[in-house]
């Protein structure tokens, strides 16, 4: 079960987000209704929302995922592999919110980079996505930090997708939505899988809160295919965040 939530309102600048999608910008104002909206299910599934000030000079740091891994022992920050994100990790207020729930905090240094958006959690173990932003001297201390805490973690090797997250998300009792490049991966093999479509694979980025999945909005298949696992489905539009590589994973940390 998670309790807490943290999220970062977008800022004007989320029209500067980086980004591999050809369309357009994010409108600044459907992007605030959407955040509200997604602040709204993550109420509803029963989590407390911490909601941090929109930050100007870091166009995607709405992306609060890939900021820190909140694990149920320790925080870690990490250190974006994206040279704009970098700073984002460090900013004092997101601290402050993880130093109220946690005793441990630890840090990913130089060489090493992540992004949390790169990890996923199952139970206690972590599958950690060697992607354009997270490199193998940055995983290789997020597995050493992991298991300080007894834990564990492994690496997965990836070609095509932004973040892990793109691509994966796990609903708990071993079941495990999957997109593109992984669904044949190995690592992933000995889960429930259910494939997510080509023309879907944006839909294959939901999240597990509680007794509900939130869904983007306009992924049919991928709706049906949850609601048919027997899961509640919460819908929230996420158009916006798209134009940018992002999802309803990215916008929160979830312990
Ligand atoms: C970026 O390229 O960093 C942002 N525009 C999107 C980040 C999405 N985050 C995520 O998948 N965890």
């Amino acid at each position: 079960m998670f309790k807490n939530v943290i999220v970062r309102v977008p800022s004007k600048s989320i029209s500067e987000g980086l980004t591999s999608a050809n369309e357009g910008k994010p409108v600044y104002s459907k992007a605030l209704v959407q955040h509200e909206n997604y602040v709204s299910a993550l109420t509803k599934a029963g989590v407390n929302v911490t909601v941090l000030e929109p930050k100007d000079e870091f166009p995607d740091s709405c992306f609060v995922e890939d900021v820190a891994l909140c694990t149920s022992k320790c925080a870690i920050i990490t250190r974006p592999g994206a040279l704009s994100r970098r700073k984002e990790a460090a900013l004092p207020d997101m601290i402050e919110a993880l130093e109220k729930f946690y005793e441990h905090i630890e840090y990913i240094k130089e060489p090493g980079t992540v992004e949390a958006g790169d990890i996923m959690m199952v139970g206690d173990h972590f599958y950690i996505g060697l992607s354009a932003r997270t490199n193998e001297a940055g995983a290789k201390q997020m597995i050493a930090l992991l298991e300080k805490y007894g834990l564990s973690g492994q690496m997965v090797e990836m070609k095509e997708m932004l973040h892990l997250k793109t691509g994966l998300a796990y609903l708990e009792n071993n079941n495990l939505l999957v997109a593109g490049e992984f669904k044949t991966a190995p690592e992933f093999e000995k889960f429930n899988k259910i494939e997510i479509e080509l023309d879907e694979a944006y839909g294959a980025n939901c999240i597990w809160v509680n007794d509900y999945v939130i869904v983007p909005e306009g992924y049919p298949k991928v709706q049906k295919k949850i609601e048919d696992l027997g899961y509640k489905v919460l819908v929230v539009d996420t158009s916006e965040y798209r134009k940018i590589d992002g999802g309803l994973s990215c916008l929160s940390l979830r312990f």
